[in-house]
């Protein structure tokens, strides 16, 4: 996920200067490969007309569900077919210069440890699980995977603007949280959602969060919290959509704009919002 824990300044020992290291993919012990089994039955099966059908169709691209913790090598070599995208591995949450810049040129950085087996429900360092079940499927999708490379270049961008906060704020309610429209249904894509078993069934079933309509601005304005599941999921219509509302957006007049503009507490309706569903906000 997006959270900013533990950030060194410069890569550490056995990393390249992009921060990239080594997958050593035969290095993983067979428990390691065990804890990938697991959790990734668990979640096939609760994500079972749950997901948006393009995160199933990635997984099936990208013969995902062979067992054990997936080799980055074949993995990319699959991905690099359908969109261009490799997936690369780094010691942990990375800069967020060289994240942007590793984005911009197609390649998705994920953490190659996995959580140990008395951990499964909750970490707070993104593993590969998280980074590659979550992440990785819908780098398969051509219109998704043309948005993380814009959603790369915009932060090269809105570093320039010291904008970085508004676009984090991006990342976390689409990549990471996001819900889409599905005909009159709505289904899940957000990568921290699609990893988390009890976080799949809360953000879309449970009465307690909001789920508003995207809006590029609104989110941009929408304090997160990373320690909890979230208040409020903002629903797109497609990732066509998605696309179109950040590309059209000229980052320099839209952060002008934003930049006299209160931040939004999460939990918060607001007038002009486009209301799916309104929460009972019980779980806080
Ligand atoms: N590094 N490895 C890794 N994974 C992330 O998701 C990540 C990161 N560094 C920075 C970052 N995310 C975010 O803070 C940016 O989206 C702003
Ligand atoms: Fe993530």
């Amino acid at each position: 996920m997006g959270a900013d824990s533990t950030i060194l300044d410069a890569p550490p020992p056995g990393a390249a200067a992009d921060w990239t290291v080594p997958q050593a993919w035969a290095g993983y012990t067979a428990e390691e490969h065990a804890v990938w089994d697991h959790l990734f039955a668990r979640q096939s099966a609760m994500l079972r007309g749950r997901v948006v059908p393009d995160f199933v169709a990635g997984l099936d691209m990208l013969r995902m569900s062979k067992p054990g913790i997936p080799d980055f090598e074949e993995l990319s070599a699959r991905l690099m077919a359908a969109t261009g995208w490799r997936v690369v591995a780094v010691p942990g949450l990375v800069p967020d210069a060289i994240f942007f810049e590793h984005l911009a040129n197609r390649r998705f950085v994920a953490g190659r440890f996995i959580r140990r087996a008395d951990q499964i429900d909750y970490l707070q360092e993104p593993d590969v699980f998280h980074d590659v079940f979550g992440h990785v499927p819908l780098l398969a999708q051509p219109v998704f995977a043309d948005y993380m490379q814009a959603y790369g270049e915009g932060g090269l961008r809105a570093m320039r603007h010291g904008a970085i906060d508004r676009l984090a704020r991006l990342y976390w309610y689409t990549v990471e949280f996001g819900l889409i429209r599905t005909g009159e249904a709505l289904s899940l894509y957000g990568a921290g959602i699609v990893s988390s078993f009890g976080e799949s069934t809360f953000a879309l079933d449970d009465p307690s969060p909001h789920r508003i309509g995207f809006d590029l601005k609104r989110v941009m304005r929408t304090r997160y919290r990373i320690d909890d599941y979230q208040q409020n999921y903002f629903v797109i219509d497609s990732f066509d959509d998605l696309l179109r509302q950040t590309l059209e957006a000229d980052f320099a007049p839209l952060y002008a704009d934003l930049a006299g503009a209160p931040d939004i507490d999460p939990g918060i309706l607001l007038e002009s919002d486009q209301i799916f569903s309104r929460g009972t906000q019980r779980h806080t």
